[in-house]
């Protein structure tokens, strides 16, 4: 009859398997420990026996039951899990290739079902996996080393195994017939010393031997090992057994959270990819921000020709000796034509179309760099596997690169220079027929040739005396182009920000989608992660509060 804070401990348990079930499937992590483990809270409570083949694993059930049942043999004897339960007569009955059913009328068994196993660190590398496979559902294991090799390195590391499951053990030092007192005493020394390293803690030892016991010779210390038994099935079953699930739970959370770490490492390091791309952009607008007053003054460049050529020109025709000349000034005016101002619209307009396409080029150089940033990301480059988000967003770069057409980029930058033109008070166009069907004429930035000419013109007719004449005209010259520089130098800016901004926009575009998506799936990885480690450590406290 279990009292009531036992009842109270064992509700708690439930519970918490039951949460731990759900949390640990989300995860993918193979539960059938934890649900065989469910099961068997209902079942007999499992004595489990294991230990190195040839230790005597065998015998010593033998010995405890007093039957010679079980096979005995100094090769790997044991090849199935020996499931020993309570029965009128002696039968075995093999279930499956890896287990066997076996009944044995002895009183013991009434209590408790005994689990031969088969011994470890053979050639046979199955009967490790069999048994191993079966040691999460032990609520006790009798661990057995023999004392003619006692705890051996392999045995260290099984009972490391056995420790990782949160099972208790009883040591069993078997065929102490072999050996002096003397030498008892050193082998059993020997085995404190290697549990408490490998444990943390000294468990139970005994020393046995199966085979006295089984010839009915004395100091056997088989019925000291059954007494043993036997008070802890009196005192410590009911512990034990609602202990072993949460053993399992705790041992799978930490197997999840393994898993999960390595999960959030995985996502973290696609988001530094992202990241990595934001940095990008960040450099490239930067960069062409600051290129870009290059680009701008190669453009003004044809407006400071025009001058020069015009100041020159100045200097040739408003001359004394010229001065009848200059009033015939149709004359003149085809002359400031020819030798000023012909082809310096087709020169503006080629340079202004040289900056588009550098704007455009520096557009699909950004593309091309965040392909092989996305290419040199850690991992990438190293697993054949690519990570989905970072594949989503290598596909959008590559299709983004294909589908770019410098000229298409270029033209439409055009467009938003017309767009930024667009009311400019500059004058009217194609008056002097120049054949100006050029986009950005159309647009007004062309050079007001007659405005020009005759600003230069009404400069030289306003004041009388000579010298003056041609400085006032260079004044006005200056000052005129000075303003359509101004205009075409605002017009660039404007369209180089509105490109910036477009160029943000579709970048992102192309990878923040993905990119959120792996946010939000490390934002819910983590919970998951808290989740499981919650899980692991109630499932230890609580086991620690049965005592
Ligand atoms: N001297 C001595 N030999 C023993 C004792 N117990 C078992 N043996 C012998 O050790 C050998 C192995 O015994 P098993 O009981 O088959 O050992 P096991 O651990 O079940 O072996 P596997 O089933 O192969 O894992 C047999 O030859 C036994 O006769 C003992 O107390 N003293
Ligand atoms: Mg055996």
């Amino acid at each position: 009859m279990l009292d009531s804070k036992t009842l109270a401990l064992a509700q708690d348990a439930r519970t918490l398997l039951a949460k731990g079930l759900d949390a640990l499937a989300r995860v993918g992590i193979q539960t059938e420990a934890l649900q065989q483990a469910l099961l068997d809270l209902e079942g007999p409570f499992l004595l489990v026996v294991a230990g190195e083949f040839n230790s005597g694993k065998s015998s010593l059930l033998n010995a405890l039951l007093g039957s010679d049942f079980l096979k005995e043999g100094v090769t790997p004897t044991t090849e199935r899990i020996h499931l020993i339960s309570y029965g009128p007569e002696a039968r075995l009955q093999p279930q499956s290739p890896e287990v066997a059913l076996v009944e044995l009328p002895h009183p013991l068994l009434k209590e408790v079902r005994l689990v031969d196993t088969p011994g470890t660190n053979a050639i046979l590398q199955h009967h490790q996996v069999l048994t191993q496979k079966f040691l999460p559902r032990a609520d006790l294991i009798l661990f057995v080393t023999s004392a003619d090799r006692p705890f051996t390195q392999s045995e260290a590391d099984f009972l490391g195994f056995i420790r990782a499951w949160g099972k208790k053990v009883v040591l069993i030092v078997n065929k102490i017939d072999l050996l002096s007192a003397a030498e008892l005493q050193q082998v059993l020394e020997f085995v404190r010393k290697g549990a408490d390293q490998t444990l943390g803690h000294v468990p139970p030892i005994f020393a046995v031997s199966a085979r006295r016991a089984r010839k009915g010779e004395a100091a056997s210390h088989i019925p000291e090992l059954e007494a043993h038994i036997r008070w802890v099935l009196a005192h410590e079953a009911t512990r034990l057994k609602l202990g072993s699930p949460l053993g399992v739970l705790a041992r799978l959370a930490e197997e999840a959270r393994a898993v999960v770490e390595s999960r959030i490492k995985e996502t973290e390091r696609q988001l530094a990819t992202c990241r990595e791309l934001d940095n990008l952009l960040q450099r490239h607008q930067e960069r062409t921000h600051r290129d870009f007053n290059g680009q701008v003054a190669l453009a003004l460049q044809s407006i400071e020709e025009v001058r020069a050529r015009g100041e020159r020109w100045l200097d040739e025709k408003v001359r004394f000796s010229r001065f009848l000349e200059l009033l015939q000034s149709s004359k003149l005016k085809q002359s400031f034509i020819d030798e000023v101002v012909k082809g310096a619209n087709l020169a503006i307009e080629r340079r202004v179309q040289g900056v588009m396409n550098w704007l455009a080029k520096r557009d699909r150089e950004l593309l091309e760099d965040a392909l092989s940033l996305l290419r040199e990301a850690p991992g990438l480059g190293h697993s054949q596997q690519t990570a989905p988000e970072e594949g989503a967003i290598a596909q959008n770069l590559e299709e983004a690169l294909r589908s770019f057409d410098p000229e298409a980029e270029a033209a439409q930058l055009r467009d938003f220079i017309q767009e930024s033109l667009r009311g400019t008070a500059l004058a009217e166009v194609g008056v002097m027929g120049l054949g100006l069907t050029i986009l950005l004429v159309t647009q007004k930035i062309a050079l007001d040739i007659l405005g020009i000419f005759a600003t230069v013109f009404g400069a030289i007719l306003a004041t009388s005396i000579l010298p003056r004449r041609k400085e006032a005209a260079k004044a006005r010259l200056c000052e005129r182009l000075a303003e359509l520089k101004g205009t075409l130098e605002r017009a660039l800016h404007e369209v180089l920000n509105s490109e910036l901004e477009r160029t943000r926009e579709r970048f992102h575009r192309l990878y923040r989608t993905p990119c959120a998506r792996l946010e939000h799936t490390r934002n819910s990885t983590l919970a998951e992660l808290r989740l499981i480690e919650d899980l692991g450590r109630e499932a230890l406290e609580l086991r620690n509060r049965m005592g």
